[in-house]
């Protein structure tokens, strides 16, 4: 039997790009906080993360193609903080971020992590953003590095079907 483990090892020289919403900036800034700190302190160096800034979570996943399907990443975050309103807009947003990023790692086969908070409250994503309940994008950034590890290891794939 063969295992395979994803480490929390940034492969050698690996450069990682995350992609931050300017909406909800309070809340995205400690996101992307997290993330760049997780990532150095996972021994990626400071000269191999990008950071772009995207208006809103929506537009995210085309950015998100863009640079995964560049070939200079081993992996790109995407951050956001997608908060209810008093209509549905935020699940619309939700929902085409989520999509969006699933397709951008689909179509270029390059982990696009999702680091986007869907909450109910402003409270709910002050948790999430280095809090109580954590830094979800801390968490993300170590999925990056998880999933580039992991992939470098596993044996090639054949062409995708698109
Ligand atoms: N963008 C977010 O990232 N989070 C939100 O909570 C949000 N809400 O609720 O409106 C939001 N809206 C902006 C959206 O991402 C687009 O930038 C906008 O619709 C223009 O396309």
């Amino acid at each position: 039997m063969t295992e395979y483990q994803g480490k929390l090892v940034a492969p050698p020289k690996a450069k990682f790009a995350v992609i931050v919403s300017r909406f909800n900036e309070f809340v995205t800034a400690k996101l992307l906080s997290g993330a760049t700190d997780a990532l150095v302190r996972h021994g990626v160096a400071e000269g191999d993360v990008d950071v772009v800034w995207s208006p809103g979570s929506f537009e995210m996943s085309v950015i998100a193609l863009r640079l995964a399907g560049g070939g200079r990443y081993a992996a790109v975050i995407c951050l956001g903080a997608v908060i209810r309103g008093g209509t549905d807009h935020h699940h619309y947003i939700a929902a085409e971020a989520a999509k969006g990023n699933a397709t951008a790692a689909l179509r270029t086969g390059v982990p696009c992590i999702f680091g986007v908070l869907t909450c109910d409250t402003i409270e709910q994503a002050i948790e999430r953003s280095g809090a109580k309940a954590g830094n979800k994008g801390a968490e993300a950034a170590t999925a990056a590095i998880e999933m580039a590890n992991l992939l470098g290891q596993l044996p090639p794939g054949g062409k995708q079907a698109t």
